[in-house]
């Protein structure tokens, strides 16, 4: 079995990370069936960091057989709501005593800054498990009344095993909005990271470890999409499959559990966000918050405000203080401390964000800002700002998934929740303005799945997480990310019904 060692001398974060880079199903590590590999790369260099196991079908067979096995022993209904409670508060213990570990790993493996990995990823994904852990023992269903002569109740059970696949804009955090609800509700996991971000799910198998889940009831398949993620969306013993990613792998994990056991889905997708300004909004603060919009993560956000659109009064005013702010973002080393943005995740996603700005540009759009590589290293793009763009082109209409904003002129309110609703997407929308009525008028009337108001990209523990459209199916976060994970049993009790 390999191990991943590595010394982290970086201006913000000293310190020493070292672990096994193997598969971890039930409760051990072990390699690939096919003792394959996949090569991991550092985006700020485009060098490969270490390899870790490739999973292969075969391996999710077996990952399955432990976790079924667990669900009938150890975990599920077996284990009571208290001790699944116990489990994941501790995880979450050991998760914080290494944030700043975690942290840089995650900043190495996906360039993403540190600081926003320590402000952010770690402390959201720390935060969810922990809230989590709360809800464990509150897993309750209802008395409804009926007959005298009757008892009924529900019972709100786990599902069994469930298969989750995750991508690699936010890979901690999207581990934690995962495995959170899924084992609080006493349900198997067998999670898929991003090939392209592995390393902090695989550091999470040791904290998972050591916090004392039973063998099998979390399982961990490092491998490729078109091979495991789809061996977990078709399997047959798999009862439900989560997925964040596009929104075209999303219709194929769909397709594949239609065509299998018609297992549960849900599904967390691309998102093309509005973020509109009118004209009597407090201009300085949307300006911070709409280059938070579409800047943070470096656009790799799925609720990313990509479409700006600016009420024409304070249009030119607005470009103006927008593109300073913009300018004033600084691009570089994830370890700098005065860096905001890094590398994108990897050399397919810099060339898929490049084509794009090169058919904005082609089309017709003006590149306002930026528009080019920054540096002669890794795959850092320029923050860019397009203007005088119509509605039909690409860099309107598809996500970019890049550090790549349009802004847009709108005249009225009529006219911007047209355009605002004018895509496939549904997923996050945000409104400025400091008439309240407008503010809250608007943020009702647009089709999406999240509305912020006077604010963008506020996501919490507590509060439910999801798209309208194209952009996705149920919700995660908050009590709601609990019915994904459970099964509601009708219990009827003959209380002296006689039957003649
Ligand atoms: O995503 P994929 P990619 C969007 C964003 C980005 C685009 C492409 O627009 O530019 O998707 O990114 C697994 N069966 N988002 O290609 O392929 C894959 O291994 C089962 C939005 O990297 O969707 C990974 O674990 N699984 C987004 C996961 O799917 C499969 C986050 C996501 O990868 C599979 C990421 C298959 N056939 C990208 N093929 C968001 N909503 O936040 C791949 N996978």
């Amino acid at each position: 079995m390999s191990t991943f060692t590595y010394e982290f001398d970086t201006p913000s974060f000293k310190g020493k990370t070292s672990f096994n880079t193997g598969l971890y199903i039930n409760g051990k590590w072990v390699e690939g069936s096919d003792q394959t590999y996949i090569d991991v790369v550092n985006p700020s260099t485009g060098k490969t960091i270490t390899k870790v196991s490739e999973a292969t079908p075969k391996d999710v067979d077996i990952a399955v057989g432990a976790a079924k096995t667990a669900f009938a022993t150890t975990w599920g209904l077996n284990t009571p709501g208290a001790a699944r409670a116990k489990l994941l508060a501790k995880l979450a213990q050991i998760m914080e005593d290494h944030q700043q570990e975690l942290a840089a790993l995650e900043a190495l493996d996906n360039g993403k800054t540190f600081n926003w990995a320590m402000d952010v990823d770690t402390t959201f994904a720390i935060d969810t498990i922990r809230y989590y852990s709360g809800w464990a023992d509150k897993i309750h269903g209802q008395v409804q009344e009926t007959d005298e002569r009757k008892l009924t109740y529900t019972r709100h059970e786990p599902l069994g095993v469930v298969g989750q696949i995750i991508p690699w804009n936010f890979p901690l955090l999207m581990m934690s909005w995962k495995i959170g609800p899924a084992l609080a509700t006493g349900n198997c996991v067998i999670l898929k990271p991003s090939e392209f971000t592995p390393l902090t799910a695989i550091r999470m198998c040791e904290f998972i470890h050591e916090a004392g889940f039973p063998p099998g009831s979390f399982n961990l398949l490092t491998g490729y999409g078109p091979t495991v993620g789809n061996a977990i969306s078709s399997h047959m013993k798999i009862e439900k499959v989560a997925f964040t990613g596009s929104t075209l792998v999303g219709r194929k994990i769909m397709e594949a559990a239609a065509k299998s056991n018609l297992k549960d889905v849900t599904l967390e997708l691309g998102g093309k966000s509005p973020n509109i300004i009118f004209d009597d909004a407090d201009l300085d603060q949307a300006v911070n918050w709409a280059a938070h919009g579409i800047y943070w993560n470096h656009g790799q956000a799925c609720c990313a405000g990509s479409r700006i659109f600016v009420q024409s009064g304070i249009y030119d005013e607005f470009l103006k203080k927008f593109t300073d702010k913009t300018r004033s973002l600084k691009v570089g080393d994830p370890f700098a401390t005065d860096s905001y943005q890094g590398p994108q995740v990897s050399e397919i996603q810099y060339d898929r964000i490049m084509d794009f700005i090169k058919s904005g540009k082609e089309q017709g759009a003006t590149v306002h800002f930026g528009g080019e590589r920054h540096g002669t290293e890794g795959y850092f793009i320029q923050p860019t700002i397009f203007t005088d763009t119509t509605p039909d082109m690409k860099i309107v209409q598809e996500e970019i998934f890049g550090p790549v904003g349009v802004v847009i002129k709108f005249e009225d309110d009529e006219d911007v929740i047209r355009q605002a609703n004018d895509t496939t997407y549904g997923l996050a929308s945000a409104v400025f303005s400091q008439n309240i009525n407008r503010a809250l008028k608007t943020a009702h009337r647009l089709q999406a799945g999240t509305a912020w108001v006077n604010c963008v990209n506020q996501l919490h523990s507590n509060v439910p997480f999801g798209g309208y459209k194209q952009s996705g199916i149920g919700r995660e976060l908050g009590e709601y990310a609990l019915k994904n994970y459970t099964a509601v049993k009708a219990v009827h009790v003959n209380l002296g019904h006689i039957m003649d």
